[in-house]
């Protein structure tokens, strides 16, 4: 059984201590610290171990520790403790959410006996539940990965009758079918890919299937696009142009209509890097799109630097169009930041036709979601890409 770690940091060493004390009793092996600088020391020794931490210490705030935690791409659970009203906990969580951190719960201080306990038993349950790095290791030297593809399509207006659409292509999700887990969803192994730094060997994985499936499509005369995502250790690897155009070559695959999708965060992470690797992408003739637009806290300086072609609306504030106006205002917005930038805008997660309407009288150019259809296994895709094609102008209906 892989041990279980979990690393501790509070200025307070009795707490730290009590802490470290009932964490063993459920089972962890575990460390406490009151030094930051030997806490960010031990993670990068134990890159797999969970991690709590005290949100106000005298040398460095809880919310510098998260973001520390962020930027060395942790992405284990984090417990948050401390004695700070519950509000101020609950805006920790989100920052955290917003950096790609898994907060897992969150403690007032003090902190019972008996809470802590049940904190550290539902831990350990939730990292039980998680892949390790040997399963995933072999999940993907035996290419059991499959790219599930949604459509993504434009949307026009015609005349009277409104709203309609044209077929562009398809986004590739990635699943896991585990041959004991069955199938496993992108959120419970992309992070401990990550974490597990598989990256490389994921994307080579993701290569090959986003590479076989443009083959198939050829065969069957679908002219679709297929975007792919990428992860922040790809848009670090200055090789991965050279790599990917040089596979689709092989393939005899016209690169030019594969789309990659990189997030705000990821290419924000290292900006100066992130920046030499998609412009050599883009050079290379690959379209850029950058995802899940509006979580993150990028600079729309850094966006401008960035070659990118196409921007993702997150799914999170088209899903509250209808009901915010705030959200509208801001999604507008964006619309139109993206058109004078000389972007291509997309909506994510349209799931209403009075959602798409209002797109729609946005301008905004693209959309995707479950009201056209969702992430479909690669037969359904090309059934989909078949009943639709010839439909230019059909009329919305959902799958
Ligand atoms: O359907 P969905 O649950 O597939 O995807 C969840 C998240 O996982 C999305 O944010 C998506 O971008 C991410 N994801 C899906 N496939 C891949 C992939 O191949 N690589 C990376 N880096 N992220 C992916
Ligand atoms: O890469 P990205 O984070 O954009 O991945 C898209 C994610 O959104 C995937 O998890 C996909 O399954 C999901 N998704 C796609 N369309 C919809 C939708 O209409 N509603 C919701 N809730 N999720 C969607
Ligand atoms: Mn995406």
């Amino acid at each position: 059984m892989p041990e279980h770690r979990i690393l501790i940091l509070d200025d307070e060493p009795e707490i730290g201590q009590y802490v470290a004390t009932v964490a063993e009793l459920s089972g962890f092996e575990s460390t406490y610290f009151s030094d930051p600088d030997a806490f960010f020391a031990a993670i990068t020794v134990w890159p797999e171990a969970c991690a709590v931490i005290d949100l106000q210490m005298p040398a460095l705030d809880g919310i510098e520790v998260l973001r520390q935690l962020s930027a060395m791409k942790f992405r284990r659970p984090i417990v948050i403790m401390s004695g700070v009203d519950r509000k101020v906990l609950e805006s920790a969580r989100h920052f955290a959410k917003a950096h790609d951190l898994e907060v897992s719960d969150i403690v007032s201080k003090p902190a019972r006996l008996d809470e802590l306990r049940q904190i550290f038993e539902r831990l350990r349950g939730s990292i039980h539940l998680l892949p390790t790095r040997a399963e995933l290791a072999d999940g993907i030297a035996r290419r059991e990965f499959q790219l599930h593809l949604q459509p993504k399509v434009r949307l026009v207006r015609d005349g009277e009758d409104g709203l309609s659409y044209v077929p562009l292509g398809f986004e590739g999700l990635m699943r896991w079918q585990s041959p004991s887990r069955g199938l496993v969803m992108p959120d419970h192994f992309i992070p401990q890919i990550a974490a597990a730094g598989l990256g490389a060997e994921f994307s080579n994985h993701l290569f090959d299937l986003a590479l076989n499936t443009l083959k198939s499509w050829n065969e069957a005369d679908i002219d679709a696009s297929l975007a792919i995502n990428l992860s922040a250790s790809d848009v670090e690897d200055l090789s991965l142009a050279d790599r990917l155009w040089k596979r689709c070559a092989n393939a005899g695959i016209d690169h030019q209509r594969i789309i990659i999708e990189v997030t705000e965060t990821a290419a924000m992470q290292h900006p100066e890097r992130a920046l030499d690797v998609l412009t050599r992408l883009r050079l290379r003739g690959f379209l850029l799109s950058l995802d899940d637009f509006g979580t993150g806290y990028s600079s729309l300086v850094q966006l401008q630097r960035l070659p990118f072609a196409e921007l993702k609306i997150d799914r999170s504030l088209i899903s509250d169009c209808t009901s915010s106006e705030h959200t509208r205002i801001i999604v507008k917005a964006i619309i139109d930041l993206g058109h004078n930038l000389g972007l291509t805008v997309v909506a994510e997660g349209v799931e209403d036709e009075s959602t798409l309407e209002l797109l729609q009288g946005w301008s905004c150019d693209l959309a995707q979601g479950y009201l056209l259809a969702r992430p479909l296994p690669p037969e359904r895709a090309r059934a989909w890409w078949l009943a639709h094609r010839n439909m230019n102008g059909r009329p919305v209906a959902s799958e």
